[in-house]
C-alpha cells in the first residue's frame, strides 16, 4: 500500500505547472516583467542527451539548482532557470553509423526522452527557453562567434581582443584568434578523428580507449594562449571552489624564467633555450634540442647524421606523455655540434633527446645535471659533466653524488657567487638583458586549442578556401548546416566525411568550403548567453536581456552554476575564453561568465563504486520514481549528504524519506474506511503553543539558512523534526501546514502543492500554490531559548553535552546528567563525590 497517492498527483501537477507557465521568466520589456525584483540566474551544466537516458548523477545537481530556483522565486527574485541540450558529439554519430539512422533522428529521440524524464521529476525550468546546440537557429550563432574569433586578434599592448582591422602588421592571418596551422595532432584511426590533447589519456582516446597516433595535419586552432594571464588573474574575483581554481591555474601552467641565447661554435646561428633556473647557467654542461627542432638537421655533423636520423624516426610515434615520463630510461644522440655558454665561454656539446618537447618553451634546453633530475639521469647515462652551482642554504657541503633540485646559494658562478637563488635569478637575468643575450620571460603549459574535428555531426566552419587561402563565409549565409548525406562515415583518412558531399563543398566555380567541423565543446562555450534570450533572431543575445540576466558591471554573470568536477578544466576554461573575447569586442557586459560555481559530488553505486553499466550497479531514476515518486527521489538525493561530497546510493535511504513524506501527508490527511483520503479531523484552526511556535520558527530559520548554505540534508532533517512534533498532535493547528508546505515546496514540490490545494477546500489562507507563496520569515522572539546547553564533565574532562529547560530545578539537571550514556561509562567503578553546576553552562561531576 502506498504511503500517499503520489502517482496520481505528481503527473497532474507537472502538467499544471507547464500549462500555467508557472516558471516562465519574463525578460525586461516583456509583459509580466517586474523591474522591482532582483534577478537570480541559476544554471545547470546542460546534459549530453545520451542513449542511456538520465542518470541519478544528473538528478543530484538538477535537484540542488531546482531547490535554489524555487527558493529564490519564493523570496521575490526574478529567476532564470533554463535547460537545453549539448547534443552534438561522437556517441550520437557512432550510434548513427552503427544503426544506419541519421544522428539528427537519434538525437531528437534522446532529447525527447531526456525532456520527459526531467519533467517527470518536476524541475521548474522555463521550458520556453529550451535550446539545443544542434539546432541551426542556435549554431548559426556558434558559427557567428567563430567568425568573430577569426576576425579579431589579441593586441599585446591593450591585452585585449580587437577587430583584425586594428592590426597594422603585414600578415593578418598570422595573428587571428582562429588560425590555420600544420600541427602534429593526435590522430585516432578507430574513431577516424583528431583529438585534443586533453581527450587523449595514456596514448588512448578518452572515448572508447582506442590507440592514438601523432601525425601532422592542417588544423583550425584557437589562440587561447593569448589569454593565459587573464584566465589566471581573473579567477580572483570569482566565488569558485579553491580546488577548481587551482586545477585551472595548473592547467594553464605559468612558469617564470628566462630565455637565454647560446652561440654555435663555427656558425652564425644561435640557440635559444627556456629555463626557470637562469641562476644555474654556470652549471650548464650540454644543450638538448627536441628531435623536431628545426636546427637539428642543420647542425648535425656528417658523422652523426645516420644516428640522428634513426633516432628521429624512433621518436616520431611517441606521445608527449611517454616522452617526459620521469621513470623512463633516457635516450638521445649527440649531434656532433658544440655551443658556447654565454656566461663563461665554455664549449658544450649539443644533443638531441626526446625528453625535450617541441611544443614547450623554445624546444631547446640548457642541461644542468647537478640540479635537474632528468638532466642528471641523462648525464649519468651518457657520461656528461655534472657541475654543482647551487649549495644548500643551510651551509652544508653540496653532495655531488645526488641531484639537488632545491633553492640555495649560488656557487662556482662568479658574478652571482653567494647569492640566494631568488636574487641570483634576478641578477643574472638583468645581466643577460644588459648583454643582449637573454631576457626574463614567462611560459605557459597551455597550448592553443585545436578546434577542428573530422566528423559529420558538428558545426561546419563558416570558411571558404580559394587559391589556398581562407576567407569568412558572408554572415548572411549563416547558419551553414551540414549537407544531407547518406554516408557520413569517417573516410579512414584524416579527410573529413563532409569532403564526400562534393556539391556542398563546391561553393562557387573557384571556392570550396572548409570540410572540418567544430568540436563538441563549441556549443557549450556560450549557451548560458543564449538562454538569456533564446528566440532572438537578430543577435546571439539581445543587449537588454544580456545586461539584465548577466548583471552588467559585475565580474561574472550567472549567479550560480552547478555541475560535475569533470568539467573543472576544459569546459570552464573554453567558455571563459570565448566570454572574454566577446567582452573585449563589446558584445557582452561581464568579464567572466560564472560568478559562483558549485560542484556536486559523485553518486556512487550501493557498493560504493562508481556507477557503470559494466558493474551492473546503475540506479535508474525512472524506476525510483515509479516506486516512490519524484518527490522521494528529489528528497533522497538531497538527504544523502552534503552536495559536494560523493556518497553511495541506498534504497533503504529512499524508503526513509518516502516514509517521511508519508508522515507529512498524514499531517493533513487520514484514510477513510472506504480506503480514500480525507482531511484529518484532528486538523483545526487553533493557536500554536509556545513550544510549537518554537519548533516552527526554528524550522523556518534552519531551512532558510541551510538552503543558502547548500546544506540541503540538514534542512530536510529539521523538517523531519518539525513533522514528528505535529504528526501525533491532536488537535493539530492547521497553521503549521501553511508554513511547512511552503518550506517543503522547493524540495518536494508535488506533495506541497497537492496538500495545499486539498487544504484550500476546508481552510482559509491557502490561496494559489504552496510553490507561489512568499517565503516565511521567522521571529527571533519565538526562538528565545528557554533551554540551556550544558557541557558535562567528569573530573574536569569533557564527556558530553546536555540540553535542559532553562528553569529546570537542580535535582532534575543532576539526574539528567548522570543518565547520559557517556557519563555512565566514565563513572563505572567510581562513586560520585559531588556535582558542581555553573548555571546554564557547565556541570562537573567529581567522582572517586
Ligand atoms: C635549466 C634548469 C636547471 C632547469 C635546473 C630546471 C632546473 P617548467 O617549470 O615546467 O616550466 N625545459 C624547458 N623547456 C623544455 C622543453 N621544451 N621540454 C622539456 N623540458 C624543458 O620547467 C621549465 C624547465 O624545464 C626549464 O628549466 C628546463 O630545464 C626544462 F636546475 O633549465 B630548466
Amino acid at each position: 500500500r502506498k504511503q500517499f497517492p503520489f502517482s496520481e498527483f505528481e503527473p497532474k501537477w507537472q502538467q499544471r505547472w507547464l500549462d500555467e507557465g508557472a516558471f516562465r521568466a519574463a525578460n525586461p520589456g516583456e509583459p509580466g516583467f517586474d523591474a522591482n525584483k532582483p534577478k537570480y540566474y541559476v544554471l545547470d551544466m546542460f546534459p549530453y542527451p545520451s542513449g542511456e537516458g538520465l542518470h541519478v548523477g544528473h538528478v543530484e545537481g538538477y535537484t540542488a539548482t531546482d531547490i535554489i530556483a524555487r527558493f529564490k522565486r519564493l523570496r521575490g527574485f526574478n529567476v532564470l532557470h533554463p535547460m537545453g541540450w549539448d547534443a552534438f558529439g561522437l556517441p550520437a554519430e557512432q550510434f548513427a553509423i552503427k544503426t544506419g539512422q541519421h544522428p539528427r533522428v537519434t538525437t531528437e529521440r534522446n532529447v525527447d526522452r531526456f525532456r520527459a524524464q526531467l519533467q517527470s521529476i518536476g524541475f521548474s525550468y522555463d521550458w520556453e527557453r529550451e535550446i539545443s546546440t544542434t539546432d541551426p537557429k542556435y549554431f548559426r550563432w556558434t558559427q557567428w562567434i567563430f567568425l568573430k574569433l577569426y576576425n579579431s586578434w589579441f593586441n599585446p599592448e591593450t591585452q585585449k581582443a580587437e577587430p583584425i582591422e586594428t592590426y597594422k602588421g603585414e600578415d593578418a592571418d598570422s595573428v587571428r584568434l582562429a588560425y590555420v596551422s600544420e600541427q602534429p595532432v593526435n590522430w585516432c584511426p578507430a574513431l577516424g578523428t583528431v583529438l585534443a590533447n586533453e581527450e587523449v589519456i595514456d596514448g588512448k582516446s578518452e572515448v572508447g580507449g582506442h590507440p592514438v597516433e601523432r601525425r601532422p595535419l592542417r588544423q583550425w586552432v584557437l589562440r587561447i594562449t593569448a589569454f593565459a594571464e587573464r584566465l589566471i588573474n581573473e579567477l580572483d574575483g570569482l566565488d569558485w571552489p579553491e580546488g577548481i581554481k587551482l586545477l585551472q591555474k595548473n592547467w594553464i601552467g605559468r612558469s617564470e624564467g628566462a630565455s637565454v641565447t647560446f652561440g654555435l661554435e663555427g656558425a652564425s646561428e644561435t640557440i635559444e633555450v627556456f629555463t626557470t633556473r637562469p641562476d644555474t647557467l654556470f652549471g650548464a654542461s650540454y644543450l638538448v634540442l627536441a628531435p623536431e627542432h628545426t636546427l637539428v638537421d642543420q647542425i648535425t655533423t656528417a658523422e652523426q647524421r645516420d644516428a640522428v636520423e634513426a633516432y628521429k624516426r624512433q621518436v616520431a610515434s611517441k606521445s608527449d606523455l611517454e616522452r617526459t615520463e620521469l621513470a623512463k630510461e633516457k635516450t638521445g644522440v649527440f649531434t656532433g655540434a658544440y655551443a658556447i655558454n654565454p656566461v663563461n665561454g665554455a664549449r658544450i656539446p649539443i644533443w638531441t633527446a626526446d625528453y625535450v618537447l617541441t611544443g614547450y618553451g623554445t624546444g631547446a634546453i640548457m642541461a644542468v645535471p647537478a640540479h635537474d633530475e632528468r638532466d642528471w639521469e641523462f648525464a649519468t647515462k651518457f657520461q656528461l659533466p655534472i657541475i654543482p652551482v647551487v649549495a644548500p642554504a643551510d651551509g652544508s657541503q653540496p653532495d655531488t653524488s645526488a641531484v639537488f633540485v632545491g633553492e640555495g646559494i649560488a656557487i662556482n658562478s662568479a658574478p652571482i657567487e653567494g647569492l640566494p637563488t631568488k636574487e641570483a635569478k634576478a641578477r643574472i637575468t638583468a645581466w643577460l638583458e644588459e648583454k643582449g643575450i637573454g631576457h626574463g620571460t614567462i611560459n605557459y603549459k597551455l597550448r592553443d586549442w585545436l578546434f577542428s574535428r573530422q566528423r559529420y555531426w558538428g558545426e561546419p566552419f563558416p570558411i571558404l578556401w580559394e587559391d589556398g587561402r581562407h576567407r569568412a563565409l558572408p554572415e548572411a549565409e549563416l547558419p551553414l548546416a551540414q549537407p544531407e548525406m547518406e554516408d557520413f562515415k569517417p573516410t579512414g583518412s584524416p579527410e573529413p566525411p563532409l569532403s564526400k558531399a562534393t556539391d556542398w563543398v563546391q561553393y562557387s566555380e573557384k571556392a570550396r568550403r572548409e570540410t572540418n567541423t567544430m568540436p563538441q565543446w563549441a556549443g557549450s562555450c556560450w549557451y548560458y548567453l543564449r538562454f538569456c534570450d533564446p528566440l532572438n533572431p537578430e543577435r546571439f543575445v539581445g543587449t537588454d536581456a544580456e545586461n539584465y540576466w548577466m548583471d552588467a558591471g559585475k565580474p561574472g554573470g550567472v549567479d550560480l552554476y552547478v555541475g560535475g568536477t569533470e568539467h573543472a578544466v576544459l569546459h570552464l576554461l573554453y567558455a571563459r575564453f570565448w566570454h572574454k573575447v566577446l567582452f573585449d569586442l563589446g558584445y557582452i557586459s561581464t568579464r567572466e561568465p560564472f560568478q559562483r560555481l558549485v560542484n556536486q559530488g559523485m553518486i556512487l553505486g550501493p557498493d560504493e563504486q562508481k556507477m557503470s553499466k559494466s558493474r551492473g550497479n546503475v540506479v535508474n531514476p525512472d524506476s525510483v520514481i515509479s516506486e516512490y515518486g519524484a518527490d522521494s527521489l528529489r528528497l533522497y538525493e538531497m538527504f544523502m549528504g552534503p552536495l559536494e561530497q560523493s556518497k553511495p546510493w541506498s534504497m533503504k535511504g529512499v524508503e526513509g524519506v518516502y516514509r517521511f513524506l508519508g508522515r507529512v501527508w498524514r499531517l493533513a490527511m487520514e484514510e477513510t474506511q472506504e480506503g480514500d483520503w480525507a482531511i484529518s479531523p484532528a486538523l483545526v484552526e487553533a493557536d500554536l503553543t509556545p513550544a510549537q511556535l518554537r519548533v516552527v520558527h526554528a524550522t523556518i530559520k534552519k531551512v532558510t539558512e541551510d538552503i543558502d548554505g547548500f546544506a540541503f540534508n540538514t534542512a530536510i532533517s529539521q523538517m523531519m523534526v518539525c513533522t514528528n512534533e505535529f504528526v501525533n498532535a491532536s488537535p493539530r493547528p492547521v497553521a503549521v501546514l501553511r508554513t511547512l508546505l511552503v518550506l517543503l515546496s522547493p524540495f518536494a514540490p508535488h506533495i506541497a502543492d497537492e496538500l495545499w490545494a486539498l487544504l484550500a477546500a476546508k481552510f482559509s489562507g491557502f490561496h494559489g500554490r504552496a510553490s507561489s507563496q512568499a517565503w516565511p520569515v521567522w521571529n527571533e522572539e519565538y526562538l528565545a531559548v528557554s533551554e540551556a546547553e550544558y557541557v558535562v564533565q567528569v573530573n574536569g574532562k569533557l564527556r558530553d553535552r546536555l540540553v535542559v529547560p532553562k528553569d529546570a530545578p537542580q535535582a532534575e539537571i543532576e539526574a539528567a546528567a548522570l543518565a547520559l550514556e557517556k557519563v555512565k561509562e566514565s563513572l563505572t567503578g567510581k562513586t560520585v563525590v559531588k556535582i558542581i553546576i555553573v548555571p546554564n553552562k557547565l556541570i562537573n561531576i567529581v567522582a572517586k
